[in-house]
C-alpha cells in the first residue's frame, strides 16, 4: 500500500466552488447524480488532468456542459475518474453513479442501519457516493436534492437549510414518491457532507443565539425511543450557550439537527448542520443510562457542535492537520465539562484517560507525532494521540500565553482563518502574533512523537532561603524517530511545608519562571536546567506538575514519605490525588513482586491509613473521594512496570491489596456506604453522580471481604436500584468478585433488558471483563448469542473491544487463547469492516512489555494476521507498525 506524506502536499489544479447532488435513493440500487461547477486554478498552470477519487463506485455516465464524453474522453481505475483534457475555461461535469447502500458493511459512504438511509464520509467515504476531489481542502456550497418511496422515507435530511419539498408528481417503482432540496450556504469539505433518509421520530426544541436568531433544534431517534433524548437536547443547548459565552462563537444556520443511529463505525460525526450519532451517545433515561453514559453524551454532543467552528468554520487543509481541529476540539469539550461539572475531577478522569490510552500508544510501535508526516491509512490517525495529547497541546499553549493572551490568539486564529482549509503554523501563529511569545521550539511537540521524561531533584539551601529544582529532560526514541531535540515544557508547581501550609518564593532566578501568587510555571526549554526559588523561609517540598500542565512523565528525588505529605496537604487537589495515585502503583508494583502478597505491613498500613483520611473526609467533594478510591488499573500498573510482565501477578497483587483495603477499613466503609444512601429523584449532575460512584466503589470493596457482608449488600443494591447507574454497579461487583451469586442476577438482567441493545452492550460488557478463567468460554458462547451480532460495531466493542482493552489477565492469557480469540474475530471481521477490524488490533499494540511466553503467543497472532489474504489496509497498516 502507497504512503501519503505531507511533505508532497499540493494544492488541486481545479477548484470546484458548488455542485448539486441529486440522490434517487434506492436500498440496493441509489442513484447520485453530480453536477459540479469546475474552475482551473491560475496558478495551476498549463493544462494539468482533472483527477476525481472515487471507490467502489458503478459508473452510468459523464457529461461534459451538457454533453455526454465518449469513454475516450476520460479514463476510470478502481481509485480514480481522470480527464485528461479538461476545458481551459469554467466548466461542468456531471458524473452519474450507482451505489449499493444494502452491501455496505464498512458504514463509509452511503449505507442503510435499521432501514435508515445514513452516511459518513470522513475520512475518505464521499469518494464512495461519487466522484470528486476528496479532501479536505476542497471547500464547495453543496445543493442537496433527496428522492425517496414516501413509505418508508418520510424523513430526507441534508446539510443546511431544507430549500424545499414535496410529491413527485409521477410514480415510481409503483409507489409515491417524495423529495426534498437543501442548500448549505457554507462551503464545505466533502468530508463534512452528509444525508439520512428515513422513519424516525422527531423530538424538536429551538435556541435563540445571542444575536436573537432563532435556530430551531432537532433530534431523530428510533420511534419509540423519544422519551430518551431530553439530555441530549439540553446538553445541547447549554453547549450552544457556553460557545456563545466563552468563545464568543454562535451557530449560524436556521437549523441544527442531530441523528441518531444504531450501526456506526466511531462515537459521532460533526457533518454541518447535520450530525450523525452512533445512539449510545444520544440516548438515556435512568433506567437504562449510567452517570458515565451521560457524561459522555454531554462530552460528545458539545464536541461534535463546537466543531461547528472548529472543523467546520475553519477545516484542515490536509488530513496531516487533523489535530488542528481535533486536538482544539477536544480540548473546547473537556473545558465545557470542566464548567459543567468539577473542574478538578474533570482533569483526574482526562489525566487518567490519557495515561491509560495515549501513554501506551506513545511508548509503543504504534507512536506517531500528534502531527504525523505519513500514513498509509488515515483512518488509523484517529488515535489518543491526535486527539487527546493534541488537547494537552492546546492546554499547554493556554499555560505558556495566559488565559487572555490565550483567548485573543484563538480570536485572531478565528478571523484571519474563518472559511479556509488551514495547517498547525496558521494556528500557532496566531498565538505567535497575538501575544508576541515566540511558540517555534513549542512546535516540537507536533512533530515529535513520545511522552517525555521530566526528572527533578529538590534541594532545600536553609542558609541562603533558596531551594533549587534541578531539572532533566529526556524523549525515548519511538518509530522513525530515534532522537528528539529538548522541548518546551510548562510545569506549574507550588511549595508546600512540613506543616502543610503553602511556602512563598520571592524572587527566581536559572531558567524562566513565571508566578502567580503563590504558584508559578517553570519554563523547561534545556535538556538540564537548574531554577532557583529564592526567599523561601522554611524548608519545603516542590508540588509539581499541578493539573498535569504537561503530558509527560515526571520523576524526582521526593522520597515516598514526601509523596505521602502531599498527599494529605497538597493545597492543589489534583496533585493530592496524583500522590496517591503514585503511591498505590508503587505498592500495587510491590504487591504483584511478592511471593506472598496478603501480608499487609507497616507501609502498606500507613497508605491505607492516608486514603481512609481522604475517602472519609467529608468537607471533600465526593467524586474527588471516587477518585482516590479508583484503584490503578492492572494496565496502568503494567504500564509502569513497562517490561517483562506478568498479568496475572499483578491481577493477584491488585485483588489482595484491595482486599486487604477492604478488611482493614470496613467498619468505616459501612458506614459510608449506608450514610450515601440515595434520597430523591436521580439526577445525572455532578453532585448525584459523585455520590454514586464514591458509594459503588466503597461496594466493590465490601464485596471482597471474607464474610459476603458485601456480596448480600451489593444483592440489596441490585435489587432496590432505582437506575441504572446503581444496578449496574452492583451487578459489575458480583460478576467481578462475587462469584457465584451474580449468575442469576446477570440472568435476570438479560430478561429485563433484553429488547434494549444499549443496555446488552453493558451486558455482553461485563462478562467479557470478568478475570476469572472461564471467561474465555463465556465470551466464545457470547458469540452465538442471540443477542450478538459481528455486523454492529456496538456489540463488537461491547464483547470483544472490551474484553481485549479491559480483562488484562484474560486477554493476556498464558495459554495465548485470548490473542487467538480476537485474532479470529478481527480477521473474521476485516472484510466487513475494516475500520472496526483494526481498532480492535489496536489492543496488541503493548505485547512486548510482556513477558517472553505471552511476547511469543501474540507474535503467533500478529503474524498470521499479516500474513492473510486479503487483507484490508487499515489492518495491514496496524499489523505491521506492531510487528516492526
Ligand atoms: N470527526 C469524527 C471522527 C471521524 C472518524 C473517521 N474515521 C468525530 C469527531 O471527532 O468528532
Ligand atoms: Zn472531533
Amino acid at each position: 500500500y502507497s504512503i501519503i506524506r505531507l511533505e508532497d502536499y499540493r494544492p488541486t489544479p481545479y477548484a470546484i466552488p458548488r455542485l448539486a447532488m441529486t440522490f434517487e435513493l434506492h436500498p440496493e440500487k441509489t442513484c447520485v447524480r453530480n453536477e459540479m461547477h469546475i474552475e482551473p486554478k491560475e496558478s495551476a498552470g498549463e493544462k494539468p488532468a482533472l483527477i476525481l477519487n472515487g471507490e467502489g463506485l458503478k459508473l452510468l455516465s459523464v457529461e461534459l456542459n451538457g454533453s455526454l464524453l465518449l469513454s475516450d474522453d476520460y479514463h476510470v481505475d478502481d481509485k480514480h475518474l481522470t480527464i485528461p483534457h479538461p476545458p481551459e475555461q469554467a466548466f461542468t461535469l456531471t458524473i452519474t453513479t450507482e451505489i449499493n447502500p444494502t452491501a455496505n458493511t464498512r458504514l463509509e459512504g452511503l449505507y442503510r442501519t435499521s432501514n435508515t438511509y445514513c452516511t459518513q464520509c470522513e475520512a475518505e467515504g464521499f469518494r464512495r457516493i461519487t466522484y470528486f476531489y476528496d479532501r479536505p481542502d476542497c471547500l464547495s456550497v453543496y445543493d442537496v436534492r433527496l428522492e425517496a418511496p414516501v413509505t418508508g422515507n418520510p424523513h430526507l435530511l441534508s446539510n443546511g437549510n431544507l430549500i424545499d419539498s414535496g410529491a413527485l408528481t409521477e410514480k415510481r417503482d409503483g409507489s409515491d414518491w417524495h423529495f426534498a432540496q437543501w442548500h448549505d450556504p457554507h462551503p464545505k469539505p466533502a468530508y463534512l457532507f452528509a444525508c439520512v433518509a428515513g422513519d424516525l421520530a422527531r423530538i424538536e426544541d429551538s435556541f435563540t443565539t445571542s444575536s436573537g436568531r432563532e435556530v430551531n433544534l432537532h433530534i431523530y431517534v428510533e420511534h419509540g425511543k423519544e422519551d430518551r433524548v431530553s439530555y441530549a437536547m439540553d446538553a445541547l443547548k447549554r453547549s450552544m450557550r457556553w460557545d456563545e459565552e466563552v468563545y464568543g462563537r454562535e451557530y449560524d444556520l436556521d437549523l441544527f439537527q442531530i441523528v441518531a443511529v444504531s450501526d456506526f463505525n466511531m462515537g459521532a460525526m460533526e457533518n454541518k448542520g447535520l450530525n450523525i450519532f452512533n445512539d449510545k451517545y444520544v440516548l438515556a433515561k435512568p433506567d437504562t443510562a449510567t452517570d458515565t453514559d451521560y457524561a459522555l453524551i454531554e462530552a460528545i454532543i458539545a464536541h461534535e457542535y463546537f466543531h461547528n467552528w472548529t472543523g467546520n468554520r475553519i477545516t484542515c487543509r490536509d488530513w496531516f492537520q487533523l489535530c488542528l481541529k481535533e486536538g482544539l476540539t477536544v480540548f473546547r469539550d473537556q473545558e465545557f465539562s470542566s464548567d459543567m461539572r468539577s473542574r478538578a475531577v474533570k482533569r483526574i478522569e482526562d489525566t487518567r484517560q490519557l495515561r491509560s490510552r495515549q501513554f501506551p500508544e506513545d511508548g509503543g510501535p504504534l507512536a506517531h507525532p500528534v502531527r504525523p508526516e505519513s500514513y498509509s491509512e488515515i483512518n488509523n490517525f484517529y488515535t489518543a494521540t491526535v486527539y487527546e495529547k493534541g488537547a494537552e497541546l492546546c492546554r499547554m499553549i493556554k499555560a505558556i500565553l495566559g488565559r487572555d493572551a490565550f483567548s485573543n490568539g484563538l480570536d485572531l486564529y478565528f478571523e484571519r482563518h474563518d472559511g479556509e482549509a488551514a495547517t498547525i503554523e496558521d494556528f500557532l501563529k496566531a498565538f505567535e502574533d497575538a501575544s508576541g511569545k515566540d511558540l517555534s521550539q513549542f512546535s516540537l511537540w507536533y512533530s515529535q512523537a513520545g511522552t517525555p521524561d521530566v526528572a527533578v531533584t529538590s534541594t532545600y539551601n536553609a542558609k541562603h532561603k533558596e531551594l533549587t529544582l534541578a531539572v532533566e529532560q529526556s524523549c525515548p526514541a519511538t518509530p522513525g524517530q530515534p532522537t528528539k531535540r529538548a522541548m518546551h515544557i510548562p510545569v506549574r508547581f507550588g511549595l508546600i511545608g512540613k506543616n502543610g501550609q503553602e511556602v512563598s518564593f520571592t524572587n527566581t532566578r536559572g531558567g524562566d519562571i513565571d508566578l502567580h501568587g503563590m504558584e508559578g510555571i517553570l519554563h523547561i526549554r534545556e535538556r538540564k536546567q537548574s531554577f532557583v526559588l529564592e526567599g523561601v523561609e522554611s524548608p519545603a517540598l516542590p508540588s509539581l506538575l499541578r493539573g498535569f500542565s504537561a503530558p509527560v512523565r515526571l520523576r524526582s528525588n521526593l522520597t515516598d514519605d514526601d509523596i505521602l505529605h502531599l498527599m494529605q496537604h497538597d493545597s492543589d487537589s489534583f496533585n493530592r490525588w496524583e500522590a496517591s495515585q503514585y503511591l498505590l502503583i508503587r505498592t500495587l508494583i510491590r504487591k504483584s513482586e511478592q511471593d506472598n502478597p496478603i501480608e499487609v505491613n507497616q507501609r502498606d498500613m500507613t497508605l491505607i491509613e492516608a486514603l481512609g483520611k481522604v475517602i472519609f473526609d467529608p468537607q471533600l467533594d465526593m467524586a474527588f473521594r471516587a477518585e482516590i478510591l479508583a484503584i490503578p488499573s492492572e494496565t496502568d500498573i503494567a504500564r509502569e512496570i513497562g517490561r517483562n510482565v506478568d498479568p496475572d501477578a499483578i491481577h493477584h497483587g491488585r485483588e489482595t491489596f484491595r482486599q486487604s483495603l477492604a478488611e482493614r477499613l470496613q467498619t468505616q466503609l459501612r458506614k459510608l456506604y449506608h450514610s450515601l444512601q440515595q434520597h430523591g429523584p436521580y439526577q445525572p449532575d455532578a453532585e448525584g453522580s459523585g455520590r454514586r460512584a464514591l458509594r459503588n466503589r466503597v461496594l466493590d470493596l465490601l464485596v471482597m471481604l471474607p464474610d459476603k457482608s458485601g456480596i448480600e449488600l451489593a444483592q440489596i443494591q441490585f435489587n432496590t436500584a432505582t437506575n441504572m447507574t446503581d444496578r449496574f454497579a452492583a451487578l459489575a461487583s458480583l460478576t467481578h468478585h462475587g462469584k457465584d451469586a451474580a449468575k442469576p442476577l446477570l440472568t435476570s438482567f438479560y430478561e429485563q433488558f433484553k429488547d434494549d441493545a444499549l443496555v446488552i452492550d453493558k451486558w455482553l460488557s461485563l462478562q467479557a471483563t470478568s478475570p476469572k478463567s472461564d471467561c474465555l468460554a463465556t465470551v466464545q458462547s457470547l458469540l452465538d448469542h442471540p443477542s450478538f451480532s459481528l455486523n454492529n460495531p456496538n456489540r463488537t466493542r461491547a464483547l470483544i473491544g472490551a474484553f481485549a482493552m479491559s480483562n488484562a489477565c484474560q486477554f493476556n492469557r498464558a495459554d495465548g487463547k485470548g490473542y487467538r480469540l480476537v485474532a479470529d474475530i478481527i480477521l473474521e471481521l476485516d472484510d466487513k469492516n475494516p475500520q472496526t477490524a483494526a481498532r480492535l488490533l489496536n489492543n496488541f499494540r503493548s505485547w512486548r512489555v510482556l513477558e517472553e511466553g505471552r511476547q511469543a503467543k501474540a507474535r503467533t497472532e500478529l503474524e498470521r494476521i499479516a500474513t492473510a489474504n486479503p487483507l484490508s489496509k487499515d489492518v495491514a497498516d496496524i499489523v505491521n507498525r506492531c510487528l516492526h
